[in-house]
């Protein structure tokens, strides 16, 4: 561009001094035109007006070219300033795109922070409910009060819910914690005659009452219980006189058959017992091997049915007597003799009736 305008500054002085040394020729033949020479600058005149004419016209062709040029770089100048401007609006262009993929990517970055902060939120919250789920998760059921008492339960008498085996359902049982440092389950209760024991086989069989309270637990249960091998089980006998007087005994080696064997009571042959005139384990010797009895199931020896006669259900013998022990039979209320009531013979030594009984079992250890 510059040396485009030195060019033309060059052409218009060359043009200006040529006109001037021209114009000064002419000027100074002018002067002379009347002198002695006339007749030479006359005849000179018309070849210097003709180059003054083609010099005229060169000069003429020359501004003509140099506008023809100037026209020529006008465009391209003007072609120049498009590209310019085109090359600045892409310019504009990639800057604008530019500022939007910027916004994009700061809209991306917060969308990423929001779903990270989302994500510890969620995986927080996942923390928190596998331990929710851990702390409403039960704890595995125990086999028998025996365990419970061992994972540190201090409750002296609760209801707990125990699966003596894997292929069993889950029961719920009482348990004396407190006595003799062992896990009882209490599986016949009585105190007060709340409860009517006077019942049926099926009754018996699948237990009745409130564990709370006066309570059969149930002599399949029992039988489940007691079955496996692998265990030997205690009975412990608690009975207590309408005097306030209270003994107990602890049999080796309980168990019970199955229903298909009348839930045949079997006992070991060690008994030790806390007091007594005589041998107060005696009173349950003779219903050892004997079916239970029910009302309803007459299972004992005997021509007569003991339950019905004895109103209870027990291990009765084959004998007119049915019993030296009847600890279902019914509460009385009052220390009456009466062998149709709560009785244990061979510690009275008689058919007086008792104001509690309490029968729990224990695995031995
Ligand atoms: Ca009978």
């Amino acid at each position: 561009m510059a040396s485009i305008t030195y060019t033309c500054i060059f052409l218009l002085f060359l043009l200006i001094t040529q006109g001037y040394v021209y114009c000064s020729e002419a000027t100074n033949d002018n002067l002379v035109y009347g002198n002695d020479s006339q007749y030479e600058n006359v005849t000179e005149l018309p070849d210097s007006y003709d180059e003054l004419v083609i010099l005229m016209e060169q000069q003429n062709q020359l501004l003509e070219t140099l506008a023809h040029q100037q026209n020529v770089q006008n465009k391209i100048l003007s072609g120049i300033a498009n590209i310019l401007q085109n090359h600045e609006q892409q310019l504009q262009n990639v800057s604008e795109s530019m500022a939007t993929l910027i916004d994009n990517t700061n809209t991306q970055n917060e969308m990423l922070n929001t779903m990270a902060s989302s994500l510890e939120r969620l995986e927080d919250r996942e923390y928190e409910q596998v331990d929710l789920m851990a702390a409403r998760l039960p704890a595995p059921l125990a086999k028998d009060c025996t365990e419970i008492l061992y994972q540190g339960e201090t409750t002296n008498y609760g209801i707990y819910t125990i699966k003596p085996e894997d292929d069993l359902m889950a029961f719920p049982v009482s348990c004396d914690l407190e006595t003799e440092g062992n896990g009882w389950i209490v599986i016949q209760r009585r105190y007060d005659g709340s409860k009517d024991f006077y019942r049926g086989w099926e009754d018996y069989k699948n237990g009745f009452g409130d564990l709370r309270g006066e309570h059969w637990l149930g002599l399949e249960k029992v039988y489940q219980l007691t079955k496996s091998e692998k265990y030997r089980w205690q009975l412990r006998i608690d009975l207590e006189d309408f005097q306030g007087n209270t003994i107990f005994m602890v049999f080796d080696d309980f168990y019970l058959d199955g229903e298909e064997d009348n839930y045949r009571l079997s006992l070991g042959t060690r008994c030790r017992y806390s007091s007594g005139n005589g041998h107060p384990c005696m009173s349950l010797d003779p219903h050892i091997d004997e079916y239970f009895s029910t009302y309803d199931r007459d299972n004992d020896g005997a021509d007569v049915n003991c339950a019905y006669n004895q109103r209870g259900g027990w291990w009765y013998y084959s004998s007119a007597s049915c019993h030296t022990s009847n600890l279902n039979g019914p509460y009385l209320g009052s220390p009456v003799i009466n062998a149709r009531g709560m009785v244990w013979y061979h510690w009275k030594y008689s058919e007086e009736v008792l104001k509690r009984s309490e029968m729990k079992i224990a695995r031995i250890l």
